[in-house]
């Protein structure tokens, strides 16, 4: 009973924090979004080539949740938008306080927010950081059973980009499993299946991400 009590707590404080970005981010007319996934399944790729086909578009910036190191965030520098890192000190996912007080230093003359939280499939999904939309990767192989295996994430997920298509011709992974059990955990869901690195369903994705900005 106790644990429930103090886990309830946490998360009450931080949807309080959660609703404060929501209200910042309003007031700067700025659309956020959280990219989440297992590590490696192609975040800050995905990030990347985003920023690359729409910065002459859209001021955006960039939000990078790592436990250690900068090295996401310096791939994002080189592209010239304005970049802060959080370094969490060992905690698997980002939490609303953590976001605020990034906010404090990344610009937010920007039209879009790009926050890559940490590389967890579980974590991250509890913690509202007060992003207008959910953005769930999953990779080829992590394998095609992980929908139903992790559905808190799935089930926050306003879009899944099956990322690595590419390899699809090499593993066995049944991309009709994946829709199939995606429209049972969550059929408001929108699935694109993209390719990162071979550039596969990425236009789909930068324009299903225009609209959401435009809305
Ligand atoms: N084959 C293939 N590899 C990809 C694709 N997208 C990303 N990768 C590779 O996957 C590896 C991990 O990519 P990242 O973008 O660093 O993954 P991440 O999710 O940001 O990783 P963490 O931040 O550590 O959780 C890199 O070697 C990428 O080149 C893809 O579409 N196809
Ligand atoms: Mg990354």
């Amino acid at each position: 009973m106790k644990r429930v009590a103090v886990e309830k707590k946490i998360l009450e404080r931080n949807d309080e924090s959660a609703n404060r970005i929501r209200k910042i981010l309003k007031d700067k007319g700025v659309f956020a979004i959280n990219i989440m996934s297992s590590p490696g399944a192609g975040k800050t790729t995905v990030v990347e080539r985003t920023i690359d086909s729409l910065k002459n578009k859209y001021r955006i910036s960039y939000i990078d949740g790592d436990l250690d190191t900068d090295r996401d965030a310096s791939r994002i520098r080189e592209l010239g938008v304005d970049v802060v890192q959080i370094n969490t000190s060992g905690a698997c996912h980002l939490d609303a306080d953590m976001v605020l007080k990034a906010l404090e230093k990344v610009s937010l003359d920007c039209d879009l927010l790009i926050i890559e939280n940490v590389g967890n499939l579980v974590c991250p999904a509890t913690f509202d950081i007060g992003a207008h939309k959910n953005i769930v990767i999953l990779s080829v192989p992590e394998g095609d059973d992980k929908v139903k295996k992790y559905p808190v994430m799935f089930n926050i997920a306003d879009v899944v980009l099956l990322n690595k298509v590419d390899l699809l011709k090499f593993l066995n992974f049944d991309v009709g499993k994946v829709k199939k059990e995606l429209k049972d955990v969550n059929p408001k869901a929108e699935l694109i299946q993209i390719s990162a690195t071979k550039g596969y369903g990425m236009r789909m994705w930068y324009s299903f991400l225009e609209r959401l900005i435009l809305l």
